[in-house]
């Protein structure tokens, strides 16, 4: 499977703007359970730095821009955000980082269960082992 899985949001727009309409299981293809945004990330400042084992999630920037580096155990692929008719899939296993805030940076990101810690893989040894012992 592809690591960067981009989800095209068509708009909704007329002479007053543009809208972006998400639903589950129509442009966002699981149950949505949570909804958190990431914004005033100090420049030079990095997230992320871990993967989930159980959690699907899709990350948009609504303004702004940044990177994310995605590992899957085998292969490391990077993608920038800075379009809100973009939607980063993020799926079990995958680690990730987010690097390059601009200042005026914000992330929504849809996510298929509510926050649980112990969920989180925030060990780099620990996910590589977590995923070849998957492989095997
Ligand atoms: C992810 C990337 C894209 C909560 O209490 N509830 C929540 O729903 C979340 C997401 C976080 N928290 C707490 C946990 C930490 O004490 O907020 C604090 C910051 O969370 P974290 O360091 O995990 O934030 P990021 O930006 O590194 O990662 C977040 C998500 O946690 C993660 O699932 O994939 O954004």
């Amino acid at each position: 499977m592809k690591l960067v899985n981009l989800i095209h949001f068509d708009i909704q727009g007329d002479s007053r703007g543009s809208l972006v309409s998400l639903e589950q299981h129509k442009n966002i293809p699981f149950e949505v359970l949570r909804v958190y945004y990431i914004f005033d990330t100090e420049s030079g400042v990095s997230r992320g730095y871990h993967a989930h084992s159980n959690l699907e999630q899709v990350v948009i920037s609504i303004r702004g821009s940044c990177r994310f580096v995605l590992d899957d155990g085998h292969v490391r692929e990077e993608v920038w955000l800075s379009s809100p008719q973009q939607g980063l899939y993020i799926g079990n296993n995958i680690w990730r980082e987010m690097h390059d805030f601009s200042e005026d940076c914000l992330l929504i990101v849809l996510a298929s269960d509510y926050y649980h810690e112990k969920d989180y893989v925030r060990n780099y040894s620990e996910f590589l082992s977590m995923v070849n012992n998957d492989d095997s």
